[in-house]
Parts: structure tokens; C-alpha cells; sequence
């Protein structure tokens, strides 16, 4: 028979408005300098490497409401989201590296445009599903999943909405259900995140829950939750904040009692055995936090990992459908 290699599109985004500190933007660059090519070319993927998104700088851009540098980080996710909506419509698996998870709001929406019915896992320390009214930082990275939900889409200020709109958003639209999204890690929500996370009845499992459950039991929920009903594409969003700040230490929101590696590994192993991840989104790599340049290298050594197993690197090794032992002469 025959079997064509996959495709995988890579891009960086290069791009740090959706927080205050400095350095997030070269979260493509370390992960690059990790080995994220070599090691996707070694799983037999052909690799597109689309390089990195140029995103303007837009001079004046004061706040809006709370909300911090709007314009920019509406303008960078809005080609970001035409960026990702013509790599997954050319047939492409699809990996975004960030930069801030602001990012998402492009990613998953470019995803959606192409696969309506897509559904989200979340895997992060933090829901960032604040509205801008909630905010308490006002910083749009704790943000993104509140931008993509229909059902608050009456709490943001988008078109349609009686609010004034945001600011560089006015060409984004809420696309996704609350019941298509589950939330792994969370161990650092807001007040108004978890009123929100009651009220509309999402899924999610905190630390504890993975304390009590064990992550299989986890990964089994996540996945029956999501796909029981119907197949469909998934878009991991995986903030490297949700690995234990001993493992990530380069990153601008540690929380302890985050991810062991083995955790995080069996997340993403589960994610590549259903064969429908379609997008994923690695953020939050900030190579400028790290106490020394170790620190750094293992936070986007770590990142290559969660992406190489997501992509079907495993830990019980593979061997090509050809191969034979040798016999002894
Ligand atoms: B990240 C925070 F208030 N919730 O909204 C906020 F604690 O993408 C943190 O998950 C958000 O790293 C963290 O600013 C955003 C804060
Ligand atoms: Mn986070
Ligand atoms: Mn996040
Ligand atoms: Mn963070």
C-alpha cells in the first residue's frame, strides 16, 4: 500500500502585547533552537517551516477600558487567523509557536474557519477566560477563550454587542461552545473565571483533579466529554505554564504544583492516539525569565517534547511496517 507523509505547518509568532513582560517573542526562536525541525522530520512528517509572522507595530494603542495594547494584539491575531485558516486549508497539521497566549484567539479562530466543528483542550495553569471587564491585570493572555465563546458573547465588547467594540477586534466573531472546550491543569483562576466556569457548565480538571483522578482517568473524561457523540478535529492550546515551574522555569505566570513530565507527556500521547489533532498552539516560552541560560534551554527542550508526542513521537519507541531482524551469517 501506499502511504503519503503527513504534512506539518510550523509557524512562529512572534509576539508579546497580550502581557507586560518583555521576552515572550523569542519563544520561536528558542524553541526552533531546540530541535522542533529535526525532530518532526525524524518522526517521517514532511515539515513546513513557514517561518515567522511579522506583525505591525501599531505606535498608539492606549488602553481600552483595562484592557492593555488592544489594537496590537487585534491586528496580530487577525493575520494570524488568515494565516492559519490558509495552512490548514492547504492540508497541513498545524503548529503555532508563541509568544503570549493572546495568540490563541487567532489560532483557534483561523482553525474554526476551516473546521467549524472543531473542539478546544486547554492545557495551562490559568482558564484565561476573563472578559475584559473582569479582567483583574487587564492583560489580554489571560483573555483568549472568553473571546472565542458564543455564549458570552453578550459580555464582550465586540460587534453585535451594545458595548463599544474593543478596538482592533471588530473582525472576529465568538465561534465556539462552552460544551467543546475542556480545561487540563488549572491551578490559578480568577473569581469572575470561575463564575464563569460554573455558570456555562465547562468541563475542567484542576491539579486536584488530576490528584484524585490520576491523568488517565483525566485524559478518558476529556476525550469522552469532547468526541463521544461525533469525531471531529482537536485544537490543543497548551500554555508550557502548566508543567510544574522546577520543569518550565522560563515562563511570565509560574504556579506551583504545576505538570510532572510524565503528566504533560501522557496528554499529548493521548491527544495524537485519536488521530484528529488538526492545530496546536505552544505559548508562553519566554526565554528572557529563565534564572540562567540551562533554565531556558530545558523549558524549550520541554516544549519540543509536548510537540514531537503530540505529533506521535512515543515513549515505547516504533519501527517502520518493513523491518525485519536481521539473521545471523
Ligand atoms: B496565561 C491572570 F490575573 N489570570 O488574567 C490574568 F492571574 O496565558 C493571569 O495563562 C493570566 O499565562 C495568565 O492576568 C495568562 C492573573
Ligand atoms: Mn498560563
Ligand atoms: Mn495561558
Ligand atoms: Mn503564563
Amino acid at each position: 500500500q501506499q502511504i503519503r507523509a503527513q504534512s506539518v505547518a510550523v509557524l512562529g509568532a512572534p509576539f508579546s502585547r497580550g502581557q507586560k513582560r518583555r521576552g515572550v517573542e523569542h519563544g520561536p526562536k528558542v524553541i526552533r533552537d531546540a530541535g522542533l525541525i529535526e525532530r518532526l522530520s525524524g518522526l517521517d512528517y514532511s515539515v513546513h517551516d513557514f517561518g515567522d509572522l511579522n506583525f505591525p507595530h501599531i505606535e498608539k494603542d492606549e488602553p481600552y477600558m483595562e484592557v492593555k495594547f488592544p489594537r496590537n494584539v487585534g491586528a496580530a491575531n487577525k493575520i494570524l487567523s488568515g494565516a492559519v485558516s490558509r495552512a490548514i486549508g492547504a492540508g497541513h497539521t498545524f503548529v503555532m509557536l508563541g509568544g503570549d497566549h493572546s495568540l490563541a484567539i487567532g489560532s483557534v479562530s483561523g482553525h474554526a474557519q476551516q473546521c467549524p466543528d472543531l473542539c478546544l483542550v486547554w492545557v495551562d495553569a490559568h482558564a484565561d477566560i476573563n472578559t475584559p471587564v473582569i479582567s483583574p491585570s487587564g492583560n489580554l493572555h489571560g483573555q483568549p477563550v472568553a473571546f472565542m465563546l458564543k455564549e458570552l458573547q453578550s459580555k464582550l465588547p465586540l460587534p453585535g454587542c451594545t458595548m463599544p467594540s474593543l478596538p482592533g477586534f471588530s473582525w472576529m466573531k465568538p465561534f465556539l461552545s462552552s460544551r467543546d472546550l475542556v480545561y487540563i491543569g488549572l491551578r490559578d483562576v480568577d473569581p469572575g473565571e470561575h463564575h464563569i466556569l460554573k455558570d456555562l457548565g465547562i468541563q475542567y480538571f484542576t491539579m486536584r483533579d488530576i490528584d484524585r483522578l490520576g491523568i488517565q482517568r483525566v485524559m478518558e473524561a476529556t476525550l469522552d466529554h469532547l468526541l463521544a457523540r461525533k469525531q471531529r478535529p482537536i485544537h490543543l492550546s497548551f500554555d508550557i505554564d502548566a508543567f510544574d515551574p522546577s520543569l518550565a522555569p522560563a515562563t511570565g505566570t509560574p504556579v506551583n504544583g504545576g505538570l510532572t513530565y510524565r503528566e504533560g507527556i501522557y496528554i499529548t500521547e493521548e491527544i495524537h492516539n485519536t488521530g484528529l489533532l488538526s492545530a496546536m498552539d505552544l505559548v508562553e516560552v519566554n526565554p528572557m525569565l529563565g534564572a540562567n541560560p540551562e533554565a531556558v534551554e530545558a523549558t524549550a527542550s520541554l516544549a519540543v517534547d509536548v510537540i514531537a508526542s503530540s505529533l506521535g513521537q512515543t515513549r515505547e519507541g516504533a519501527h517502520g511496517s518493513n523491518m525485519e531482524i536481521p539473521s545471523a551469517k
